[in-house]
């Protein structure tokens, strides 16, 4: 398959954000061009030795057409801003639901997993018209993932996770390609976008060999890890039953209530300090170093597979 040309848009928001790029062309361009003219106009008007009136503006003249000016192009920039603003807003918020997808960034290239246990490196296949969410976190370095085809960009950082919405709605293969510099080989950290047909996906992640969903995965670190050790009711350690954990309002020992997303399930994995839980000991181990921005994304994936049975892990992800 052949890559397509980076002004492809490939989603309806990438056609938003062209239009308004246009947009924004056209009314820069009009400016420049009046201004330019209006220079030339009066370089040739006011030409020393011109005959040409030199004397004051009616006040009036010059009041009106300094409050239009400035009224009109002040109301045609809000008009951008707000169509900017808006279009960014919209994209930002998931829609639900989305097919979740991980994608751990390292020098110099982009793992990608899926909810299926399916991974490849370098390459994204996504479903076409399907809502699709980015988790997305480093190993190291600061990265950026770049969708030209989608008009969407977003920093990759170690210790955080990041979010990209879509919907793709044209299948092909795009470019995908790390915006930020990383590091010496920065330049080949890039890879495709493939978008494909739900039913291509479907086969797609079944013929990739590794089989194991990431809730399974996950499950097995949970059990080789040792969390199991204290996490399972009846443990000799006081520590909470993570069963409806994920999704549900945790009462934190400094006061704080917070919302156990996955950014919460990977902290108390990785800064247990940050998020201790109110009515047990503070005996949740840090566990960074012991495990992979990988190894994180599986136990966090099995916790939230505890919650519900209607994750998105693919084929029962049940305990
Ligand atoms: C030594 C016992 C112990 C081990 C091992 C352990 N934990 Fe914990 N964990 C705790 C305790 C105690 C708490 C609650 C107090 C706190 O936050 O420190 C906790 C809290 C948590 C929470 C927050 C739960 C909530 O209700 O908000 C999560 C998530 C968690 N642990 C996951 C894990 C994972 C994943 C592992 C394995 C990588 C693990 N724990 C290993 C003892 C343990
Ligand atoms: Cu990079």
């Amino acid at each position: 398959m052949k890559l397509t040309e980076f002004t492809t848009a490939a989603s309806d928001y990438a056609a938003h954000v062209d239009a308004l790029f246009i947009l924004l062309s056209v009314v820069s361009g009009a400016v420049v061009a009046l201004v330019a003219g209006l220079i030339t106009y009066f370089l040739i008007r006011y030409h020393k030795g011109s005959g040409a009136p030199r004397g004051e503006t009616p006040e009036r003249l010059d009041r009106e057409i300094e409050i239009g000016w400035t009224a009109a192009t002040s109301f045609l920039f809000l008009f951008l801003f707000w169509w900017a603003a808006s279009r960014q807003l919209s994209a930002l918020a998931t829609p639900e639901p989305a097919l979740e997808i991980h994608v751990v960034a390292k020098q110099w290239m982009w793992r990608i997993q899926h909810p299926s246990g399916a991974r490849e490196i370098d390459e994204l296949h996504v479903p076409v018209h399907t809502n699709v969410r980015l988790i997305m976190t480093s190993q190291d370095a600061i990265h950026d993932l770049y969708l030209p085809a989608l008009r969407l960009k977003q920093d990759v950082l170690p210790d955080r996770y990041t979010y990209l919405s879509f919907n793709a709605t044209k299948t092909g293969v795009f470019h995908l390609t790390c915006a930020e510099f990383c590091g010496t080989d920065h330049s080949v950290m890039a890879g495709r976008l493939v978008v494909v047909t739900p039913e291509e996906y479907s086969r797609w992640n079944a013929a990739v060999p590794e089989g194991d969903d990431l809730a399974h995965q996950g499950k097995a670190l949970f059990l080789s890890l040792g969390c199991s050790g204290c996490h399972t009711p009846g443990s000799t350690v006081h520590a909470p039953d993570l069963k409806g954990v994920y999704g549900s309002a945790v009462q934190l020992a400094d006061g704080r209530t917070v919302t156990a997303d996955e950014a919460y399930l990977r902290d108390c994995i990785l800064l247990p300090d940050k998020n201790r839980v109110a009515g047990f000991p503070p005996l949740m181990p840090n566990f960074s170093g012991a495990v992979t921005p990988g190894q994180v994304i599986s136990l966090v994936a099995y916790v939230k597979s505890l919650s519900s049975q209607s994750v998105d892990t693919g084929q029962g992800a049940s305990p």
